[in-house]
């Protein structure tokens, strides 16, 4: 089951800005499989928490601010091959390499406000499900 599911959030500068309709309408057309869902403003200590694999990044004191800036959508997706092709759905992390067509190309500022989030293998798409969500929500 794990192995089909990954974790994205939408992030604060697209959820203010509009985006998050057009976003999550991306992920479905794509043919992921919205299996839990939920809008949360985290606070500073909680986004450096999940992002403490960064801590000693420079640039993770400003990720922490500014993901905890504004409200964010966290979501739990399910297809096959779901990490993998969320990623290329997404696109890289700097919108300016980010291919045509991807989230971060349509929707992305910058390196740090690049949209959303898509966990990087199925261990940590497991974790940062976990990190949002408990065994009930997910169904
Ligand atoms: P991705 O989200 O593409 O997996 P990561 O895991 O390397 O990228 O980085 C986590 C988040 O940290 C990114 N989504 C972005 O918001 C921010 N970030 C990454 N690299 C930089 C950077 N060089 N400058 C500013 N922010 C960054």
């Amino acid at each position: 089951m794990a192995t089909n599911r990954t974790f994205t959030m939408v992030k604060p500068d697209a959820v203010a800005d509009g985006y998050s309709g057009a976003i999550l309408k991306m992920i479905e057309e794509a043919g992921f499989r919205i299996v839990a869902l939920k809008m949360v403003k985290l606070t500073k200590e909680r986004a450096g928490k999940f992002y403490a694999v960064h801590i000693e990044r420079p640039f993770y004191n400003s990720l922490c601010t500014y993901m905890s800036s504004g409200q964010i959508i966290a979501a739990i997706l399910e297809k096959d091959n779901a990490v993998a092709d969320f990623r290329k759905l997404i696109g890289a992390t700097n919108p300016v390499d980010a291919a045509e067509g991807t989230v971060r190309k349509l929707y992305a500022k910058s390196m740090e406000s690049n949209a959303v989030h898509g966990s990087d293998s199925d261990e940590n798409a497991e974790i940062e499900g976990n990190f949002f969500f408990s065994a009930l929500d997910k169904f």
